[in-house]
């Protein structure tokens, strides 16, 4: 019996990716799509077919085995126990459940073992979570990070699909709205990306050290992180600076990162060789680059790197399918 795979919230940049991650990837399935009443009844073609959006109710799960969830966190708490109440698994997108302790947070390259512990849910990081861990998983290996200093500077896809037609419309217009942002996108940067709290550290900051302890199974890491929007359409990059236990070598580390999985090595500054969004745009692998020793660290255990992926990919929905794939092989 074929499964059944809904994704909720399909019509979002993040859904609307899941969908073409699947048919990329053959899954051989039946596809249902789930969103908001108002967009209930579009179009979309998986796999030859036509699917027609249906709205996301109660019993919406019924003949579902698996669901893609690309919600917001508040739609997220109410329909997951919706779905897990009829036997569904859901791989959510959100931030809802990602720090729950019954919940596993997954980056397939990174801790697969841990999809196994489910209890119906398995959370999907948060995409500049995702970028930089894959980035420097294979240096955490080696040398053992202790600290890392990152600057983030992410598309404005982040945001969906108002975030990008911000960006396009003041492109065009500077004196279009503002909808998804507090100012004007174009031609400008905005260092919130979330609310701050009383120590203005904002939302999206605390992200990167919370998900990365729970991933890496380190409690002590300590990261700080600066989140900045910036006027790039889909692919975050991320400054890193990493403190590590052991000494670092560079070609040992371009080595590491050449052979990493999900990383490609672009590291030949000399040649105008590094990693830009342009170049990562609408694929799935993080791009790494300007790696080069830290030469104010007398320890030689620090390194700085500069990388890029793309944030609906790798960043959401194929880091998702890539879940769901290891569920269900
Ligand atoms: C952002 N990481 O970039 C957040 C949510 N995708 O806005």
């Amino acid at each position: 019996k074929k499964l059944t795979i809904a994704i909720v919230g399909a019509t979002g940049a993040v859904g609307q990716q899941m969908l073409q991650c699947l048919e990329e990837r053959q899954f051989d399935v039946n596809l249902k799509l789930l969103a908001s009443s108002r967009s209930a009844g579009k179009v979309f073609t998986f796999n030859n077919q036509k699917v027609t959006v249906k709205e996301l109710t109660e019993n919406s799960f019924d003949d579902v085995d698996y669901a893609l969830g690309a919600t917001e966190n508040d739609l997220a708490k109410k329909w997951i126990p919706w779905a897990n109440a009829k036997g569904v698994v859901v791989v959510d997108n959100s931030s809802a459940f990602r720090l729950d302790e019954n919940v596993p947070l997954v980056i397939p390259e990174i801790n697969p073992e841990d999809i196994k512990k489910h209890n119906g849910i398995i959370a999907n990081p948060n995409c500049a979570t995702i970028i930089a861990m894959v980035a420097l998983h294979e240096l955490h290996k080696e040398y053992h990070i202790k600290r890392m200093i990152v600057s983030t500077y992410q598309a404005v896809s982040g945001a969906g699909v108002k975030g990008i037609q911000d960006l396009e419309n003041q492109l065009k217009d500077p004196d279009a709205p503002c909808t998804a942002f507090p100012y004007p996108i174009a031609y400008n940067l905005i260092p919130q990306i979330g609310d701050f709290d009383e120590n203005g550290i904002s939302k999206e900051e605390w992200k990167m050290q919370n998900e990365a302890r729970k991933m890496w199974h380190h409690p002590d890491l300590l990261v700080n992180c600066t989140c900045v929007r910036v006027p790039i359409l889909r692919s975050h990059s991320e400054s890193i600076f990493i403190e590590c236990e052991k000494e670092v070598d560079v070609n040992q580390a371009r080595e590491l990162i050449s052979k990493g999985q999900g990383t490609i090595l672009k590291d030949d500054p000399q040649n105008k060789v590094y990693p830009m969004p342009l170049d990562t745009t609408d694929q799935d692998l993080v791009y790494v680059g300007r790696i080069r020793k830290d030469l104010t660290d007398p320890t030689g255990r620090s390194l700085a790197l500069f990388c890029c992926g793309d944030q609906i990919r790798k960043g959401a929905a194929t880091n998702a399918v890539q879940i769901l794939e290891k569920l269900i092989q």
